[in-house]
């Protein structure tokens, strides 16, 4: 039997997937041997005195994601290599046995507590495949010594947005076989952190499909259930010839929910993307690299299409050998901050009126969507899957931005819309769009108008609507 859309019209998030959207923007930290090595991947034999910052500080690192407008930060706390940024009960490869802080230090707690000083969410990244450890490939022993060292972080640090677990591996077809006890790992997690979401090999966060900064124009939270197959990622990622830019496949198609994909499911589930990518392009620090760091320009496109492409943003950002993000990351992330402080926080649409062609009941009026209020929205009545909202300005205004933010408490429904401006008594288009999903930054040319709508064309039973903002991002960097 084939799901009904209406079914799929329902499909919602949990309240950890709902927080996680939320974050938005956050920071991925790649920091460990390689970075004094020079490496990407290491091979699990180095030695812990090479790990030896010498200025290290973590609320330089958390201060950055802030100036560029992020929520959060996910550190590497144990990478490929098996070295732990932690003193680990379970293993000698650690930070404890290294010149940081003479022996002392804990790294992750540094950070941790950083990012809880800023206001930050902290989340983890605990690479599965260990190339130090001697029990990976003893199946049930490196499971039980894997989920010690999960317990570690999940209870020694406070709060923990997200779990990040990598579906990388590159043992070949000749190296240790490891069968990953995915339900165990995801039952610590749960009891002890039951807010985090379980990202990439996890039943929470899709991994997007590339590490590129690649978009889908359109992009479905509500896709097959069988996208959430570690096996298949893991079998995919052993197929990788270049370690160091490891590309997997399988979840990298272009149409992932559109009426056709749901017609062939048997079953649909809440699996929204992240796109995660470098600043730049390794994930780990190379000196060879500073000349290759992103633009400004560069990030704000990744940005707008990400954020505003129905995924959140996950950038990377490596910290060098002094322990410390480079002068030249951070102010490209001091100006992608910038941007996002000028553009994105006047909207015209603010003190504006609202009318739509019909709304479902008086809690759900159109004039919700300006409100500036999350918690409130529009809901155009049950069956009714064409609908528009017009908007009236006050006054003549430029803009060259329009957020568009779909209530996906109730699920993600908007399949195509048009935004037209007034003009005498005609209604000029200016902008096509296809889904909208958590948000969705309409980018155009200028336009110049006092009253403006949206047209939905087509949704999934009937469209919800909880932000119509308008904004002037002048002409961009
Ligand atoms: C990949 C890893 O192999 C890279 O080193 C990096 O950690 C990236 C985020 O995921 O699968």
């Amino acid at each position: 039997m084939s799901i009904s859309i209406q079914e799929a019209a329902r499909i919602a998030p949990s309240n950890r997937q709902l927080a996680w959207q939320e974050t938005e923007f956050y920071g991925f930290i790649h920091f460990t041997v390689n970075t004094f090595t020079d490496r990407e991947w290491g091979t699990g034999e180095e030695s812990p005195a090479v790990f030896a910052p010498t200025a290290l500080d973590a609320s330089q690192w958390v201060e950055a994601c802030k100036v560029a407008g992020m929520r959060g930060l996910i550190l590497t706390c144990k990478h490929h290599d098996g070295f732990c940024l932690w003193p680990s009960q379970y293993t000698e490869h650690s930070v404890s046995n290294s010149p940081f802080r003479e022996g002392k230090g804990d790294l992750v707690r540094e950070v941790a507590d950083a990012c809880r000083e800023a206001g930050l969410k902290f989340g983890i990244y605990l690479s599965p495949w260990d190339r130090h450890e001697p029990s990976y490939g003893d199946s049930d022993a490196y499971n039980a010594f894997f989920v010690h060292q999960l317990t570690e972080l999940l209870t020694g640090y406070g709060e923990v947005f997200a779990v990040w677990f990598d579906g990388a591996c590159g043992e070949g077809r000749n190296g240790k076989k490891q069968v990953y006890d995915w339900d165990a790992y995801y039952e610590v997690i749960r009891r002890h952190q039951p807010g985090a979401v379980i990202s990439v090999c996890g039943p929470d966060v899709r991994w997007c499909g590339n590490e590129a900064g690649r978009t889908r124009p359109v992009e479905w939270s509500v896709v097959p259930a069988t996208l959430r197959d570690n096996e298949k990622i893991q079998e995919e990622s052993q197929q990788a010839d270049d370690p160091a830019f490891a590309r997997r496949i399988g979840t990298s198609e272009d149409d992932l929910g559109s009426r056709a994909v749901i017609a062939e499911a048997e079953e649909l589930v809440w699996y929204p993307a992240e796109v995660n990518t470098s600043i730049r392009p390794g994930w780990f620090y190379h000196e060879a690299e500073d000349g290759a760091v992103k633009s400004v320009a560069e990030l704000v496109d990744l940005y707008e299409r990400t954020v505003g492409g129905n995924t959140t943003f996950l950038l990377n950002l490596p910290p060098d050998r002094r322990g410390l993000i480079h002068e030249t990351d951070a102010a490209r992330l001091r100006g992608l901050g910038e941007y996002l402080r000028r553009s994105y926080v006047h909207d015209l649409a603010r003190g504006g009126r609202c009318e739509a062609s019909a709304s479902a009941d008086a809690r759900h009026e159109a004039a919700a969507v300006i409100d500036g209020q999350r918690d409130t929205y529009w809901r155009a009545p049950a069956g009714e899957e064409q609908a528009w909202i017009e908007l009236e300005l006050g006054a003549d205004q430029t803009f060259d931005r329009v957020v568009l933010m779909e209530q996906i408490a109730e699920g993600q429904r908007i399949e195509r819309f048009v935004l037209e401006r007034q003009e005498g008594d005609q209604w000029l288009p200016f902008y096509v769009g296809r889904v909208v999903g958590y948000k969705h930054i309409c980018r155009f040319e200028p336009v110049r108008a006092q009253r403006l709508r949206l047209s939905i064309e087509a949704s999934r039973w009937y469209p919800t609507l909880r932000a119509f903002e308008v904004y002037a991002a002048n002409g961009g960097v």
